[in-house]
């Protein structure tokens, strides 16, 4: 379930008892959460709206003891690991009369692959820092911060620490990073509008606004004059973008020294993760037979403008790998609880996803350790548009030249 996706999620975790629930109560100065001695006493998440001035409104999210025990406990403790990989920051709470637990130490590997922000946070230090635990954190080389949710000790200076360490804004932008004032582009239209209405529209939009924010000179032609169009120039554009589909008509023709990629490698970059797809790409050379791949559609839109997608990419997987393979196509808002027995996810564009549940997504494959490519980037690639199409994006260059 989404909810108020606009606003970043800051997660709490910990082992049971640790203080998890009166930290969030302290720092909201509101009773939202159910505290007591008892252990298990939060079983199910609970997403709290909160204004953290000056940063701006967020949803801080409380969760389940992460040694929680019993079949009960498992499940929510998935319903934990869930959360996190859906959230922008973390607070992870330990008890400063303990050591650092087995669950602990799987909590920061986790948090370390799924590339989020968190704070360590020391609670309950009336009693005293364990000295073993302050060890523990140093080899680890992980920074702390020390509370009393009792003694309201040290949470003013918590606040201002997370407001220094919460993301602003994790999108990546389509174009201005990689252009300069005054660099001129060209971007060549697809004549027929094969794909969901508006998308293409919108994102071209959105390169227009970003190049003139750039102050930089942007040329529009349709496909056919492509090439008119360049050759009219004084001299070389800084970077063309192309339908990936006419890559394959155009690319012998613009000079290698032309920087050139396709609309599905920007919109890839923008929305998902450029270096991790091309490693997803990557991995479709190493697949076996009974390989299990998972076409992951997370509109329904698809049924009716890219039903070309869900059959077209099997089809091509199963060609080119010239494997047995089984591949299961999904059309859900949500992943499937099986993710890990799967090799390859094969995700569509996420053109009406936002930012944030496409990051969920790729999240809950990173944790499982299953590849992920799109649509966009696998497309490119049977269109000859990769590598050549990468140039502009160094970080994917080096992640398709590893060996
Ligand atoms: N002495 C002391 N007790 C604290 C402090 N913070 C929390 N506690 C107590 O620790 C107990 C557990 O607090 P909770 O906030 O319910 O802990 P939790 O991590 O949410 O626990 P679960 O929901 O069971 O996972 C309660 O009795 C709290 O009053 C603190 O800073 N000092
Ligand atoms: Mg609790």
């Amino acid at each position: 379930m989404i909810f108020d996706s606009a606003r970043p999620h800051i997660a709490i975790v910990g082992r049971r008892n640790v203080g998890k629930s009166l930290l969030i109560n302290s720092l909201l100065k509101q009773n939202v959460s159910k505290v007591s001695e008892v252990a298990g006493t939060t079983v199910d998440p609970l997403r709290t709206k909160f204004e953290l001035l000056p940063y701006g409104p967020v949803v801080i999210v409380d969760t389940a003891g992460i040694d929680d025990e019993g079949e009960l406990g498992r499940q929510r403790i998935t319903e934990t690991i869930k959360i996190l990989s859906s959230s922008d920051f973390a607070l992870v709470v330990l008890d400063a009369r303990d050591t650092l637990h087995s669950k602990e130490l799987e909590l920061f590997s986790y948090l370390d692959r799924i590339q989020i922000n968190y704070i360590v946070v020391v609670n309950k230090i009336e009693f005293g820092v364990n000295p073993v635990l302050l060890k523990e954190l140093k080899e680890l080389r992980l920074t702390h911060f020390e509370v009393s949710c009792k003694e309201k000790a040290g949470l003013d200076e918590l606040k201002r620490r997370m407001i220094r360490m919460l993301p602003l804004d994790s999108e990546k932008p389509l174009v201005n990073d990689i252009i300069s004032a005054r660099d001129v582009i060209v971007m060549a239209v697809p004549a027929d509008n094969t794909l969901p209405k508006n998308k293409l529209v919108f994102s071209q939009v959105h390169i227009i606004r970003e190049a003139l924010d750039e102050h930089a000179v942007i040329v529009i032609c349709r496909e056919k004059e492509l090439l008119k169009t360049i050759n009219n120039l004084k001299s070389y554009p800084d970077l063309v973008i192309v339908d990936s589909a006419f890559f394959k008509k155009i690319f012998q023709d613009i000079p290698d020294k032309i920087k050139f990629t396709t609309f599905s490698i920007i919109l890839s970059r923008h929305k998902g993760d450029l270096p991790l797809f091309i490693r997803g790409l990557k991995k479709i050379n190493k697949l076996e037979n009974g390989d299990k791949i998972l076409i992951a559609e997370a509109c329904t839109h698809h049924i009716i403008d890219d039903v070309q997608d869900s059959i077209k990419i099997p089809k091509w997987l199963k060609a080119y790998t010239k494997k047995e393979l089984k591949i299961d196509v999904v059309q859900n808002y949500n992943l499937p609880d099986n993710l890990s027995e799967y090799k390859l996810i094969v995700h569509c564009g996420g053109c009406l996803l936002t930012h944030r549940s496409m990051q969920t997504r790729i999240n809950q494959a990173r944790l499982m350790d299953v590849s992920v490519v799109n649509y966009g980037v696998i497309n490119s690639f049977i269109d000859g548009a990769i590598p050549r199409g990468l140039l502009p994006f160094p970080d994917a260059v080096a992640e398709w030249e590893k060996a």
